[in-house]
């Protein structure tokens, strides 16, 4: 059986061959309400279809396929990783972060993550933009779990101390000065938590809850990447607003901010 790194490299391979470009400076992980916002980047050059590269299993989420696709911004060769993939959809921790690792493979030193999250700060509703200065994994796995990587990649014993890049952090705030920052706790989902579990999170120090991100987030830290988090809060957590939630209003929040991410990441990419 070919390791997972084994398995990023050749995907990485084929996917440069595809795509025709020669190395990637910069990747970004579109989650739930940002590819829409993605297109203000420009139009891309090749969009590759996840289905014709190695290792990658295809999204169980109605209507997203999964697809990376490749554009210039400025000086940057940038991927966009469309149709990410969850632990709650039965993929391995090696699954999720196989597009991380590949894009990483491909040459992209700095991985932007994306996500839609639920928001425990009763200040920072629906459609604020949040970025993560640190994350709680509550998944009870790690994309390092398994056999050790082959010699020549780093030891699993990853130091996780700046793995939200305080140098991004700091260069992103200079630019958006009133983008506020908060803790992300990774749950596995798919269900939304009990107004307990967010009660839990709020006081081990969380201020944004979701189903994704975290085990990339580690997996790109231990390929030597530097990493930023941005979440799109699109709702209250369970019990800090009145109301129930559901994945509709999920997808409605995402698509009000479509043209706000779109500013956004066109500010970002420049200066990342
Ligand atoms: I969007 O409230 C979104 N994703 N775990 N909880 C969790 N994930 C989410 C939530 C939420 N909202």
């Amino acid at each position: 059986m070919t390791n997972p790194y084994e398995l990023s490299q050749r995907a990485a391979d084929e996917l440069r061959a595809a795509s025709g470009v020669d190395s990637y400076d910069l990747a970004i992980v579109l989650g739930s309400g940002w590819r829409d916002g993605a297109s203000a980047l420009g139009t891309p050059m090749s969009e590759i279809s996840t289905t014709s590269l190695s290792g990658f299993v295809a999204p169980t989420v109605a209507g997203h396929s999964g697809a990376i696709l490749s554009l210039r911004a400025g000086d940057k060769n940038v991927a966009l990783v469309a149709g990410r993939v969850h632990l709650y959809e039965g993929n391995t921790a090696d699954q999720v972060v196989h597009p991380v690792r590949t894009v990483i493979a491909a040459g992209a030193k700095t991985v932007v993550l994306t996500n839609a999250a639920g928001g425990i700060d009763s200040t920072k509703g629906p459609g604020t933009v949040v970025m993560i200065k640190d994350h709680i994994n509550l998944t009870a796995t790690s994309p390092l779990e398994g056999p050790p990587p082959p010699p020549q990649y780093p030891v699993r014993f990853v130091d996780l101390s700046d793995l939200y890049s305080k140098r991004l952090r700091a260069r992103v705030s200079a630019v958006i000065p009133d983008l506020g920052e908060g803790v992300y706790a990774g749950f596995r989902g798919p269900h939304y938590e009990t107004p307990a579990e967010i009660l839990m999170a709020r006081t081990m120090g969380a201020s944004l809850v979701g189903m994704s991100t975290v085990l990339e987030a580690i997996a790109a830290r231990h390929l030597g990447a530097d990493v930023l988090g941005l979440s799109l809060v699109t709702n209250f957590a369970a019990g800090i607003a009145a109301g129930s939630l559901n994945h509709l209003e999920v997808l409605e929040a995402g698509e009000n901010a479509a043209s706000a991410l779109g500013d956004l990441l066109s500010q970002l990419v420049p200066i990342l």
